[in-house]
């Protein structure tokens, strides 16, 4: 239990001085934008509504296979992590779900997390099952290990296990009030030769397909691509096409997930959410930034255009307006308390939404159809060299939220209120 609740009437006390000069800059913003036909209003709307999942492994400060150097107050229990997503939440207004890691989240009473949860105003966003760890929740007393596999694994035994585990994953989450599984299968191989891509790959999609089947009616299933990592040779899900064909033969409820670091280097990122969204498999976002390959960086802190790019291929999707996919924050970082992380992370999420919302698309078109490059670029410009951060501050503070959720934060002196609590030197479970 959190002893200090980040709820709007604390923040608007902790942001008074502000109030004067947010509601000057906002008229300023206000006016600029309307003169360039944005509809500030409808923008001020649209990121309202616009809310991203909080992973869980992410409450903690992150290790490498270097060190680890814990921060003070790390979440000790699945309900403090809850406490930490209820203060980002009340800082940013768009943290309103949460993704649960298993067996990292594992917990003997799942109704009263989700009563806990609902007290706090919070919900679960979709389930995420981890098969790249030994664990003995999952692997058992050690007879078998993921060190070859998991869902593509040569050993039957294997592949029943991490089944078997994400069985047991869908069960949790129904508990909890989530309707979607995440899944991301690590198997690959690091040496040429060591397994067969194509005996691999039936593996995978035929425990995928068994996963799919147990599948309540209303859930979703995502499977998520990624290039490299832990196997460095090559890995069974390496692409969107291997996605989409594992989508493809799980079944129906299954859609592809589109991580931004999970890509070889200069992808076209925004193009891979295009296709996948054609065939209509595209079921959600991982957001993060990357520098070299799945660095797991603060979101937009590294390409915020190619983010901007990303969002507007999203509301092309949604047609103006954001698709109902699943997305969620995937970062974890070595270095700043994981809430600050988390707030400048959403943060530059709704900014970019904004900046998207600004693009005339109807000019974007008509630039596109009349071959017309530099017009097109005039009109991407226009929009993402615009000010839009008094009105995201505005959706926010309409939200109950934080005009300056790092500053709010600092100012409130949650950290030092949690360390004292949880002390420090705890690791949290997570990245
Ligand atoms: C993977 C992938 C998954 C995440 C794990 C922790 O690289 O991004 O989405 O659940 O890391
Ligand atoms: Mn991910
Ligand atoms: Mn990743």
């Amino acid at each position: 239990m959190s002893t200090t609740r980040l709820d709007a009437e604390t923040i608007a006390a902790l942001e008074a001085d502000r109030r004067d000069r947010h509601q000057r800059a906002l008229e300023a913003a206000r006016a600029l934008l309307e003169l360039h036909g944005v509809d500030a209003d409808r923008l001020v709307d649209e990121v309202r509504e616009f809310s991203v999942a909080a992973p869980s492994w992410a409450l903690g400060t992150g290790g490498t296979r270097f060190g680890r150097f814990p921060g003070a107050g790390e979440p000790r229990t699945v309900e403090e992590k809850l406490d930490d997503v209820a203060a980002l939440n009340g800082l940013t207004g768009a943290n309103r779900t949460v993704s649960l890691h298993v067996p990292w989240d594992e917990h003997d009473d799942m109704p009263a997390l989700r009563e806990y949860a609902a007290s706090l105003g919070l919900r679960f966003d979709a389930m995420n099952s981890n098969t790249f760890q030994d664990n003995p929740s999952t692997t058992g007393d050690g007879a078998i290990s993921y060190k070859f596999g998991s869902l593509a694994a040569a050993d039957d035994r294997v592949r029943e296990a991490a089944v078997e585990h994400n069985l047991h994953v869908i069960e949790l989450g129904r508990l909890l009030g989530s309707t979607a599984l995440s899944i991301w299968i690590p198997d690959g191989a690091n040496h040429p030769g060591q397994t067969s891509f194509r005996r691999q790959f039936d593996r995978a999609a035929e425990s995928l397909r068994r996963i799919h089947d147990a599948l309540p009616a209303d859930w979703l299933m995502f499977t998520e691509h990624k290039p490299y990592e832990p196997a460095f040779y090559s890995t069974v899900v390496s692409d969107w096409g291997s996605s989409l064909l594992l989508a493809q033969a799980a079944g129906p409820q299954a859609r592809c997930l589109v991580d931004f670091g999970h890509h070889l280097p200069n992808t076209n990122v925004e193009q891979v959410v295009s296709r996948l969204a054609m065939t209509g498999r595209l079921g959600g976002f991982h957001f993060n930034d990357t520098k070299y390959g799945d660095d797991d960086v603060t979101v937009g802190s590294i390409a915020p255009f190619r983010m901007f790019l990303v969002f507007l291929e999203l509301l092309e999707v949604g047609d103006g307006a954001m698709p109902t996919l699943a997305y969620l924050i995937d970062q974890s970082n070595n270095l700043k308390d994981p809430i600050e992380d988390l707030a400048q992370a959403t943060d530059a999420i709704q900014h970019t939404l904004a900046l998207a919302l600004c693009v005339d698309r109807a000019s974007l078109a008509a630039a596109q159809e009349a071959d017309d490059p530099a017009l097109a670029a005039e009109v991407l410009h226009a929009a993402f060299r615009a000010d839009v951060r008094p009105l995201v501050a505005e959706a926010r503070r309409l939200n109950g939220a934080a005009l300056d959720p790092v500053t709010a934060y600092r100012r409130s002196g949650y950290r030092a209120a949690v360390a004292g609590d949880r002390g420090s030197g705890h690791v949290a479970t997570g990245l």
